[in-house]
C-alpha cells in the first residue's frame, strides 16, 4: 500500500459536480482507498489567463497501483469526464487529475515525474494539499507548508460547502 496525492482541477462545465464524481472514481480504482479529500477552491487561471476561474481540490490514496498504472487510471478517469487533449497547454478542461506525490518515490521518465515538478510555484495545488498533508516533504521542494508561506494565494477562496 502506498499513500498518494492527487490535483483535480477544471472551468469548463458543471465542474463541481466533474469533480466530485472524479473523487469517488478514484476511491473505486482496484486496490485504493480515498483516504480524504480537500475543500474545493475557486483560483483565478493561472498560466494562460483569458479563460474561466477554476475549481481545483486534492485527494489523498492508498493503492497498490505503481505510479504508472494510477496514471493510466487517472487519464482513464479524465476520459470519461470528456477531456479532449487537443487543446491549448494550460487552457481550459472539463477535468484535470495530476499525480502529485507517491510515498517513498522519486521517478522521472518520459510520462511522469515524481514529486510533479511544478507544485512550488502553483497556490492551486498547495492551498488544498496543505489541508490534507501541511508536513509533508516533496524531496527537493520542502514542506508543503513551507511551500504555501511563499506562493501567492491572492485570489483563492474555498467554496462554501
Ligand atoms: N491548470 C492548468 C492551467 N492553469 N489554473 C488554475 N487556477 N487551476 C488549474 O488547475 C490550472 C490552471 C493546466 O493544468
Ligand atoms: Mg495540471
Ligand atoms: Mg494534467
Amino acid at each position: 500500500m502506498t499513500r498518494a496525492f492527487v490535483a483535480l482541477g477544471g472551468n469548463l462545465g458543471d465542474t463541481r459536480t466533474i469533480l466530485q464524481q472524479a473523487l469517488d472514481a478514484l476511491g473505486m480504482l482496484p486496490g485504493t482507498r480515498l483516504v480524504a479529500q480537500s475543500r474545493f477552491y475557486r483560483t483565478p487561471p493561472w498560466g494562460l489567463h483569458e479563460q474561466p476561474a477554476f475549481l481545483n481540490a486534492a485527494a489523498e490514496l492508498d493503492t497498490v497501483l505503481g505510479p504508472h498504472e494510477l496514471l493510466d487510471a487517472l487519464l482513464r478517469i479524465e476520459r470519461d469526464a470528456g477531456r479532449v487533449r487537443d487543446g491549448e497547454r494550460w487552457g481550459p478542461r472539463t477535468l484535470d487529475l495530476d499525480l502529485l506525490h507517491m510515498d517513498g518515490l522519486a521517478l522521472h521518465d518520459d510520462r511522469l515525474t515524481l514529486p510533479h515538478p511544478r507544485i512550488a510555484e502553483r497556490a492551486f495545488v498547495l492551498l488544498p494539499l496543505a489541508e490534507l498533508a501541511p508536513d509533508l516533504e516533496l524531496s527537493g521542494q520542502g514542506t508543503v507548508s513551507d511551500l504555501l508561506a511563499n506562493a501567492d494565494i491572492a485570489g483563492c477562496e474555498p467554496l462554501p460547502q
